[in-house]
């Protein structure tokens, strides 16, 4: 899987695309061996053949489409299908490669075209392709019938891991009752969660592309190198265009350096008049041999920049950087964790609105459209992987672990080209003082600086200096802190002592700069109360001016960061301490700001200027 790349689809004069979003036709298995589909073969005729269908919208989650409670929590396969037309021209002259990609479907899937199985993945949040030009020329029917079986079931193997438990006291709970449990404080939601989409290709194509940059004086440097597949020998042809669209470097080699003259830098919003500079390197390839001609364009937005960490700073540029930003969730009503355009464009207007110049992307890759915005508009991102609730001994096993370090391959392969992603984030609050977990992190740490030497890693850890046993292994030391909301509620005296008792053991512990990555507390918008109480509107403002004010004695120190947890409420599973959801949102679910949102907001403008 991992020794090919993995482009953002881009149409260009060689490449087409088709987007399959809309309604595809849907059936959860909710046979008692959750199996019957695949003992049926549901996928050799028309969905609608072997049972009922409901229509489901494509990307979304199916969970909160329906008013059933029980596909809302449903846990096992569900069946996507939907036809499609493929244009006479892909399947014609034989010399078009035709990939059906899926941006990302929660959590294993498997793929069928006219019957025919072409591919499965396991793991949410990040996309698979397949090539399927061969089965459409084998199978020439109209339309062609695309079949997606997908499991939401998460086991001590899965990342995130889970597991089931089968509740077999039959005085207590109804015949065949099995809970699927979690450690992690977000919806288990489910389904094609981002665009499914075929395209075309030539047979010899641009299949990948790496850029490192780095800059001297006013030069930029772009390392790059392109990887090419195919039959034939083709020449690569590489131009590095400005925003006016003028060339301003090009080399005929499929891996090199480019000298950018008066280089534009890519800078992070609110540090630069004009952040977020993006150039376009072009790659075409050429047949080489007069008999075949063939031609593929791919383009990648490319923006200039470094990233350097010293013992107490985080430099981009080799200038000092400090996040002031938020923590999200892909989460919204009826659509779940589903890519949704005006939901993307309304949260960054919302991030732009408060001051933020940076997010992480808790607790697991988004949309690669998600990303682009980061990209262009300068939002500098901790790039988190889907390690979210490794807290069972037997998920530090090597099967885990081998599956892991495939999940950072997937990521730092979808990822490594954003100049927006300055960090990678391998785990969040790992149980990270189990001995076992030592020679985990190390491990994959390790292997996600092997596969991109050019950026920080660290993971997120809620535990005491003391005990942490990862702390040895990251570039920046990334803490979650809930002192006066978990520890000692509504107490905010205890706020000095403990966080920055906390903050000045680990740094000099380890002499390594500190990011507070989570921060926070609940608040259900409209209670109020004076003096302030938790859940209400005052506490949560109160609450986050306490950390700000020992925040503000560690900047310029050894504090290179704060990242406010949530930027909005997101929805949870059911239980006594959640309120329709985790309410630590600055914004509720629909986006509308609480009191905590324009202290947040007033923070960040200030900080900005001071930067
Ligand atoms: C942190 C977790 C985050 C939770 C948060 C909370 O990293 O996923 O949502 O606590 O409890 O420890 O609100």
């Amino acid at each position: 899987l991992l020794d090919t790349g993995m482009l953002f689809p881009r149409e260009s004069s060689s490449r087409e695309l088709k987007e399959l979003n809309g309604l595809w036709a849907f059936r959860a298995d909710r046979s008692p061996s959750r199996n019957q589909g695949f003992q049926e073969a549901w996928y050799k005729s028309r969905l609608a053949e072997t049972g009922p269908v409901i229509d489901m919208p494509v990307p979304a989650s199916y969970n909160d489409i329906t008013q059933d409670p029980t596909l809302r929590d449903f846990i096992g396969w569900v069946w996507y299908e939907r036809e499609v037309v493929i244009p006479a021209h892909w399947i014609a002259d034989g010399g078009t490669r035709v990939v059906l990609r899926v941006g990302s479907a929660h959590y294993y899937s498997v793929v069928w075209v006219n019957g025919v199985k072409v591919t499965e993945h396991e793991g949410g949040h990040l996309p698979f392709e397949a090539e399927i030009d061969s089965v459409l020329q084998e199978n020439p029917t109209v339309p062609c019938r695309i079949t997606i079986a997908v499991n939401n079931t998460l086991t001590l193997q899965s990342l995130p891991p889970g597991s089931i438990q089968y509740m077999n006291d039959r005085t207590m709970y109804p015949d065949g009752y099995f809970v699927q449990t979690i450690n992690f404080d977000f919806f288990n939601y489910a389904g094609i969660h981002r665009p499914v989409l075929l395209y075309t290709t030539p047979k010899t194509y641009v299949d990948d592309i790496t850029v490192v940059t780095d800059f001297l004086d006013n030069t930029g440097l772009v390392r790059y190198n392109v990887s090419v597949r195919g039959a034939t020998t083709a020449s690569v042809k590489v131009t590095f265009i400005d925003k006016e669209g003028h060339s301003v470097a090009s080399s005929n080699e499929p891996s090199g350096v480019l000298k950018v003259t008066d280089v534009k830098l890519w800078w992070p919003y609110l540090m630069h008049e004009n952040p977020g500079y993006l150039y376009s390197m072009e790659v075409r390839l050429v047949a080489d041999a007069e008999e075949s001609s063939f031609e593929d364009v791919y383009t990648l937005p490319v923006g200039i920049r470094t990233v350097k960490v010293t013992s107490t700073q985080f430099l981009i540029n080799n200038e000092p950087f400090y996040f002031h930003g938020v923590n999200k969730h892909e989460d919204a009503d009826i659509r779940g964790k589903g890519l949704d355009w005006p939901l993307i464009v309304k949260d960054f207007n919302l991030m732009k609105w408060l001051g933020a110049n940076s997010l992480r992307t808790s607790h697991y890759p988004y949309a690669e459209e998600f990303m682009q915005m980061c990209d262009r508009h300068g939002f500098v991102v901790i790039d988190e992987s889907p390690g979210v609730g490794i807290v069972d001994f037997n998920s530090f096993g090597n099967v885990s672990l081998a599956h892991h370090q495939d999940v950072m391959g997937e990521l730092v392969r979808r990822d490594k080209n954003h100049p927006s992603v300055v960090m990678w984030s391998v785990a969040n609050e790992p149980f990270s003082v189990l001995p076992q977990s030592e020679y985990y992190l190390k491990t994959v740490i390790q292997h996600t600086k092997d596969l991109d030497p050019t950026r920080p890693v660290t993971y997120i850890t809620i535990m005491n200096y003391k005990d942490d046993l990862g702390g040895p292994y990251v570039d920046v030391i990334c803490l979650n802190s809930y002192y006066a909301w978990y520890f000692d509620p509504g107490h905010l005296e205890v706020v000095p002592f403990q966080l920055s008792n906390e903050h000045e053991n680990w740094y000099n512990k380890y002499k390594k700069p500190i990011i507070q990555t989570e921060y926070g507390a609940g608040a259900v918008a409209g209670l109020h109360s004076d003096p302030p109480v938790i859940f209400t509107e005052e506490f949560q403002k109160d609450f986050l001016q306490s950390y700000h004010e020992v925040f503000d004695k560690e900047r310029g120190r050894f504090l290179v960061g704060e990242l406010v947890w949530n930027f909005a409420d997101f929805m949870t599973k059911q239980t006594f301490y959640r309120v329709v959801g985790n309410k630590k949102g600055i914004f509720t679910r629909q986006r509308q700001p609480k009191a905590a949102a324009f202290t947040l907001k007033e923070r960040y403008w200030k900080l900005a200027k001071k930067t």
